[in-house]
């Protein structure tokens, strides 16, 4: 019987394949396309333009590192913001916080939405919650206008190509700044350190110019190509390891995330450390 694989080429490098028994769901938006696979080891997983955003497997990593980071530094975060995060992994795990009021997202794509939420459950299992507000709009365009103020905000984006590259630019950030509280903190998806040095030097190099305080953090996981992934973190004066306070129970069933998690994440291989020197503060 012939075997069926789901391949994301990385840069015409290298290539990670899935084995796959089903195709699920496989449509062009307007943005980008849209597909979900029933693989044999990692469940179901979604894939925009042939790169891997997430799998049933795994997709707890990325999302309580997003999520929880964050929300363990900031006193008190009532507003959060989430650009892009279609598939609903972020906003589950913002909304384990109870002391969050409202979660705002601007994803662009409706049907990562309408198809995480059928193919997905798990992941998208709170979009219908009444403490999320969910736009369909450009998040460029959203933190440009909006008079909204957020405490905490999300860049849950793709690989910065198409239309995920603005959001790694310094327009876009000058703009996120103008819609966050004093006390604010902003993380966003920043990609490998093994394969995508530049960008990271990039982003935080606009991070340094919008933000008083400047890190990145590492996880890793098993579906992104690079082994070693990272967060970048910027607050207008918070600590992410100085200013941490417990604020996950176990009642919200993490399976990645803890406080030495928390604190370990922020200690660079030396290459990194090296390379981003220049925009750590
Ligand atoms: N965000 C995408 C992370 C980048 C993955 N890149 C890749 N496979 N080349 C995932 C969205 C999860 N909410």
């Amino acid at each position: 019987m012939a075997e069926n694989w789901v391949t994301e080429t990385y840069k015409n490098i290298y290539k990670m394949s899935y084995k796959y028994s089903q195709k699920l769901f496989s449509d062009q938006s307007e943005f980008q396309k849209v597909e979900i696979y029933k693989t044999e080891h990692l469940g179901h997983v979604l894939l925009n333009d042939d790169f891997m955003m997430c799998s049933e497997r795994d997709e707890f990593v990325y999302h309580e590192m997003m999520a929880h980071v964050p929300l363990s530094v900031h006193p008190n975060p009532r507003k959060v913001l989430i650009i892009g995060g279609g598939d609903g992994g972020t906003a589950r795990e913002v909304l384990k916080h109870q002391n969050v009021e409202q979660v705002v997202m601007v994803e662009i794509d409706e049907m990562v939405v309408k198809a995480c939420k059928e193919f997905l459950p798990l992941t998208a299992s709170e979009l219908n919650s009444p403490r999320l507000k969910l736009l369909i709009d450009d998040g460029l365009k959203y933190v440009k206008q909006t008079q909204e103020k957020f405490d905490v905000v999300m860049i849950d984006s793709t690989d910065p190509i198409g239309p995920a590259a603005p959001l790694f630019g310094l327009e876009f950030y000058k703009n996120v700044f103008k819609c966050t509280n004093d006390n604010a903190i902003v993380v966003s998806q920043c990609e490998s350190p093994f394969l995508f040095l530049e960008t990271q030097q990039a982003t935080l190099n606009v991070f340094d110019q919008v933000f008083a305080k400047v890190q990145i953090y590492n996880y890793s996981n098993i579906t992104y190509p690079g082994g070693l992934w990272s967060f970048a973190f910027a607050s207008k004066g918070l600590d992410p390891v100085m200013d941490f306070r417990n604020t996950v129970s176990e009642g919200m069933k993490l399976k990645y995330y803890n406080s030495q998690i928390h604190k370990a994440a922020f200690c660079l291989p030396n290459f990194q450390k090296q390379a981003l020197n220049p925009y750590l503060k």
